[in-house]
């Protein structure tokens, strides 16, 4: 089933393709086209945010509540519709359908949550240091959010901006990764006709990473915009905070890991290899929690390399609609950026975990593998043991399917370890010894820690977010990502009819400092 996809502004649809037309292709079998492409361009993306920016007040002025019912019956609408839109994100971009089902899962959880908000959205009444005064906070939608994100996640963490910046009475704009654009206007449309949204609430740009980078400029310089969201590269991500920043305003930034997982001397081995091949293979590597080294204790350094090296040679690859850990790579152009990373094993390096390394062909097998891997873009999963603190393979995100393994000797290297590539994402720890439990959360970079889980993996409603090249520290999902899509408001009202000056006229009860207890 080909389908044709465009933007659409203000509930109509831009035919007109100024961005040239772009094929979405089956990457598990590239002769299959998902869909033709009709790209925007920068003028798409201005245009865009000047119909969300007139559509402001249809949307804003709706009560709280009814917006939180938008959202449940926009719930209920991607329910009813899950196995459609999981199969259709296997398709476009080759996710195992177990995990598409439970990325769909993950928008309904989504749902679930914010449903309720809409009847929270607390202000508070706050005492005043004066008789006859009141004081009190409001929660004020931002305005225009735009936001723009990754194909990996082609429909779960859009949802964690949109379904939340709607409920919060912000109206969108939303650029989805365009190699993933059928996925995007399949919810999307779940999206508008779930939740009634009347025309500009809610709009679709579909434009390659430069223009619409052009045309976030010029919408910012109209005023257009107030709120950027943005998951994608660290690289991409501090362009978009320095230009933000230019026009006084905070994006929330969501971007790459370097996750690392330690493994103790007490640590659960075959759990933690469990975790391991999950974390590190699973998206076929390309979560930005997906794990990167495994910083190892020596005392069990060599047990654990053995397990994992034999799990990984035993893990399904392949079609991803069949019973595999991965499929293939989002698309061609992540399988050659892999291939770049390949590019940095050294010779100190030890490879493991599959018959071969690269792409997996009939000339380069991987033993077991399930389909033809020649009709799509699928690569060995390696293990790249005797990573050293200076190589490029420990410092640098590598998106794909690849681990690092590392040795440690004790709790403090460890942690050094663990942050010495500058992100701070997401990080685990094998335990069994809460003290190191608690140590290594006190002492690790990232924004989420998990003991005796793998880096990847969030429950929908813990903030999300990290720190350093991973992120501003702005934090997503739950209560916490409400400080993005609203700004506080104080109000002070005075009833006492007088002119009350604050830490002025304010009234002070004469402390006697100098009483001491009797002995
Ligand atoms: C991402 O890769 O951008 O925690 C998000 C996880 C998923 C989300 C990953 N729930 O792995």
């Amino acid at each position: 089933m080909n389908r044709n996809v465009t933007s659409v502004i203000a509930g109509h649809e831009e035919t007109g393709a100024p961005g040239g037309l772009l094929r979405s292709v089956n990457p598990a079998l590239t002769s299959e086209v998902v869909a033709e492409v009709a790209l925007g361009n920068a003028k798409t993306f201005a245009a865009a945010a000047k119909a969300a920016r007139a559509a402001r007040p249809s949307w804003s002025d709706v009560p709280a509540p009814v917006r939180g019912r938008a959202i449940a019956h926009i719930g209920r609408l991607v329910e009813a519709n899950a196995d459609a839109l999981a199969r259709m994100v296997t398709r476009e971009i080759g996710k195992p359908y177990a995990e598409a089902l439970g990325e769909v899962r993950e928008i309904v959880d989504t749902c679930d949550f914010f449903l309720g908000e809409g009847r929270r959205l607390y202000g508070q009444t706050v005492p005043s240091e004066m008789p006859d005064k009141q004081l009190f906070t409001f929660r004020n939608p931002v305005g225009v959010v735009t936001v723009i994100t990754a194909g990996n996640f082609p429909v779960a963490v859009p949802s964690w901006y949109l379904i939340p910046a709607l409920l919060c009475g912000n109206t969108v704009v939303w650029k989805p990764a365009e190699y993933a654009a059928a996925s995007a206007r399949a919810l999307f449309e779940l999206l508008v006709r779930g939740g009634g949204l009347p025309a500009g609430v809610l709009n679709l740009v579909l434009a390659d990473g430069e223009e619409t980078f052009a045309g976030l400029e010029t919408a910012l310089g109209e005023g257009s915009v107030d709120k950027v969201g943005f998951t994608g590269s660290s690289r991409v991500g501090a362009r978009i905070g320095e230009l933000t920043g230019r026009h006084l305003q905070s994006a929330c930034l969501e971007l790459g890991g370097k996750n690392p997982m330690v493994v103790t001397p007490s640590a659960d081995i075959d759990l933690a290899v469990q975790a391991a091949l999950f974390s590190g293979f699973g998206t076929a590597g390309q979560r930005c929690t997906s794990l990167g080294t495994v910083i190892v204790h020596e005392a069990v350094r060599e047990e654990f390399t053995g397990k994992l090296d034999a799990a990984t040679r035993r893990a399904a690859v392949g079609d991803p609609f069949r019973d595999v850990v991965y499929g293939p790579m989002l698309n061609d152009r992540f399988g050659r950026r892999f291939e770049e990373y390949l590019g940095w094993i050294k010779p100190h390096h030890r490879l493991l975990g599959s018959t071969g390394t690269g792409r997996i062909t009939v000339e380069n097998p991987r033993e077991g593998f399930i389909g033809d891997p020649s009709s799509g873009i699928f690569y060995h999963p390696t293990i790249v043991a005797g990573l050293r603190e200076e190589d490029a393979l420990f410092r640098e995100e590598t998106f794909g399917p690849l681990i690092g393994l590392t040795g440690y000797r004790d709790l403090d290297e460890a942690i050094r370890l663990a942050n010495a590539p500058g992100y701070g994402l997401s990080a685990a720890m094998y335990t069994r010894d809460p003290a190191e439990a608690f140590r290594f959360r006190r002492g690790v970079s990232a924004g989420m820690v998990s003991i005796n889980n793998s880096t990847s993996g969030a429950e929908a409603h813990l903030p999300f977010g990290g720190n350093g090249r991973s992120g501003n520290g702005s934090r997503q999902s739950g209560i916490w990502v409400l400080d993005q899509f609203t700004r506080w408001q104080s109000m002070n009202w005075d009833y006492s009819g007088s002119l009350q000056k604050a830490q002025m006229d304010v009234a002070e009860l004469i402390a006697d400092a100098s009483f001491r207890l009797a002995d």
